[in-house]
């Protein structure tokens, strides 16, 4: 019976041993995993990001509360912002990304100022192993010269903006427009969604379409020689953006004519100088175009140095603004 007991015993305190055994040895088993947590530690934060950004410049109060964007978001997660600013000028915007190759930065975010001649330096940037990552505008070139792109849906601004002025003037116009800049991709998508909507409605007519460069004082002299040349036959204004369109009411008002009511204006971005027109009665609607990209910028750029796919557009999320909207949302504009 003792015996049995100790062989008993003896057999339990084996199977105790060999289950210790087998779970020491499946140590090694679960090791992959751990090779995986540890690699998760080598993953970069926000902290080790060395970003470049090349901004296209200053032309309006979009652009401004952009690079507000970008630079506030970079120091709140701490991430060392190398940001260079091409005033309005393509070749200072290649070099800037050519310094930022030099520089060795992780990523490079750029706002193309048109859509086209970025392909050499795109290359240059993948050569040296650099990531791109296009922030509200787009370039034209092939898609595996950058990794993301982040911004609006411009042609469906355009075909907003048609639909609201249809429906302001009941299917007849004359028009003129307010191009933003030429070859940019804003301008160009804008200019296309707009016609796309138009073709259904046969009595509202474009008279003349030239560019105000997205600017408030070329605006202003836009339509200070449209009215000079075509005077009361205007009766509608589609503004690429606000800035212009603040500086057709300007031009529509030292002519004589009430901006918003002899003239119906429609415009694109929702900046607080938009809200403010359209309290004053002065600009009729204004379809938003959101410059906050800051945080999901250095979310995306993070991913990507991380290895991490990307989708290959990130689009904003947008909606349009009438008048009756402006004493609310003001208050709560944070550009
Ligand atoms: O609408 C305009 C700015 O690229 C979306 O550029 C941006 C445009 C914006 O100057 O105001």
């Amino acid at each position: 019976m003792q015996i049995s007991r100790l062989l008993l015993f003896l057999t339990n305190f084996a199977i105790v041993l060999a289950v210790l055994g087998c779970a020491q040895e499946s140590v090694p088993a679960i090791g992959p995993q751990f090779g995986a947590n540890s690699e998760f530690e080598f993953l970069k934060t926000y902290e080790d990001l060395i970003v470049g950004y090349a901004q296209l410049g200053a032309e309006s109060e979009w652009r401004a509360a952009n690079t507000i964007s970008i630079k506030e978001t970079a120091e709140q997660l701490g991430v060392e912002l190398r940001f260079l600013d091409a005033q309005q000028k393509q070749e200072n915007q290649i070099e800037a990304v050519r310094k930022l190759i030099i520089q060795r930065v992780d990523v490079i975010g750029i706002s193309p100022i048109v859509e086209t001649g970025w392909e050499d330096v795109f290359r240059e940037a993948k050569a040296a192993g650099i990531p791109i990552i296009l922030v509200d505008r787009r370039a034209a070139v092939p898609e595996e010269l950058y990794v993301s792109y982040l911004g609006s849906d411009f042609l469906e601004e355009g075909r907003r903006a048609a639909r609201i002025l249809a429906e302001l003037v009941d299917g007849k116009a004359k028009i003129v427009e307010l191009v933003g800049t030429i070859d940019s991709a804003p301008a160009n998508d804008r200019f296309t969604g707009f016609r796309q909507v138009l073709n259904s409605f046969p009595e509202m007519q474009i008279i003349d379409s030239q560019s105000g460069d997205f600017t408030r004082a070329r605006g202003k002299e836009v339509m200070a020689d449209f009215l000079q040349r075509y005077g009361e036959t205007i009766t509608a204004v589609y503004a690429h953006n606000d800035d212009m369109a603040l500086g057709a009411i300007q031009a529509i008002e030292e002519y004589g004519l009430k901006p918003g009511e002899d003239i119906k204006i429609v415009s694109v971005d929702a900046a607080r100088g938009a809200f403010e027109a359209m309290l004053a009665g002065k600009l009729n609607a204004t379809v938003e175009c959101n410059p906050l990209l800051g945080p999901q910028f250095f979310e995306l750029a993070l991913k990507v140095v991380n290895g991490q796919r990307v989708p290959k557009w990130v689009p904003s999320i947008e909606t349009v603004f009438f008048p009756e909207d402006a004493i609310e949302v003001l208050p709560t504009r944070k550009y």
